[in-house]
């Protein structure tokens, strides 16, 4: 049986690095893409580095080639300027799954984000916690974008039958850094068990699911994610005595429900 290839969009933003060792297995080549540079392979380390933009359709075509499965991380992370948001997250992600159907790989994961919900206020759904596809309430641009996203992952899995999974992710770093992070951490573990359970799903569809690790202040719901194997085992309540006191937010999306729309900014 001849190895398994995954192509990993913005292999080198936050997520990316994180899932690059997480997701090796023999058998398993990781075709890494980004703008920004990458490390070269490791001795050992089934690794092929291309380089470049999502926005680049004649790079994704050389990307997508010969894939099994694509995970799509790239784009911008945060909000931007409408035009930047339009270009890379929305024109990105079509060139990524273009180049995905011409070539015939039959599976793509989508990050989206808690952001395409921003504006939901948590305690809405009840005890349960938010489904994981509640319609889009977005906070910013960037999570008008990630909706986007989502809809053109429903659009190639109803025309082409394309495996879509579309992680509504929380906040994936190494440990929760406030509050609301105590609620929507997803531990890079559990971000790796998410894609693993994604990656293997028998029956092709359309799903939007919680990126989300079972935390013990948890406001959204592991149901959708458990349905198809994905068993957190971490939860950010390890940390919260190193997290500074503060509350939780009304809304999701936190911070972002605030910032000026269409600005550059860091958080
Ligand atoms: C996101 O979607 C961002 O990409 C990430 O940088 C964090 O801000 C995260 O959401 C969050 O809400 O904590």
């Amino acid at each position: 049986m001849s190895d398994q290839r995954i192509l990993i969009t913005g292999a080198a933003g936050i997520v990316g690095t994180l899932m690059r060792p997480r997701l090796a297995r023999p058998g398993r080549i990781l075709r890494l893409l980004d703008i920004a540079p990458l490390e070269p392979a490791a001795p050992g380390e089934q690794v092929e580095i291309v380089p470049g933009s999502v926005t680049d359709a004649e790079v994704l075509t050389r990307a997508c080639a010969d894939a099994d499965a694509v995970i799509h991380l790239g784009g911008v992370s945060r909000e931007d300027g409408w035009e930047r948001i339009l270009e890379v997250n929305i024109d990105g992600t079509h060139t990524v799954l273009e180049a995905a159907r011409a070539a015939g790989v039959p599976r793509v994961i989508l990050a989206s984000s808690n952001h395409a919900v921003g504006f939901r206020r948590i305690g809405e759904a009840g005890p349960a916690g938010l489904p994981a596809d509640s319609s889009a309430r977005p906070d910013t641009y960037y999570g008008v974008s990630k909706a986007a996203v989502e809809a053109l992952g429903s659009l190639y899995h109803s025309r082409f039958g394309m495996d879509v999974s579309c992680l509504r992710i929380g906040s994936c770093f190494e440990r929760p850094v406030d509050v609301r992070q105590l609620s929507i951490w997803l531990s890079p573990q559990d971000c790796a068990r998410l894609l693993e359970a994604c990656l293997s799903t028998a029956e092709p569809g359309f799903r939007v699911l919680w990126g989300v690790s079972a935390n013990t202040r948890a406001v959204v719901s592991q149901s959708e994610g458990e349905r198809i194997g994905y068993h957190s085992r971490d939860d950010a309540e390890i940390f919260a005595d190193q997290v500074p006191p503060g509350e939780l937010p009304g809304y999701l999306g936190g911070a972002f429900c605030d910032i000026p729309l269409g600005q550059h900014n860091p958080l």
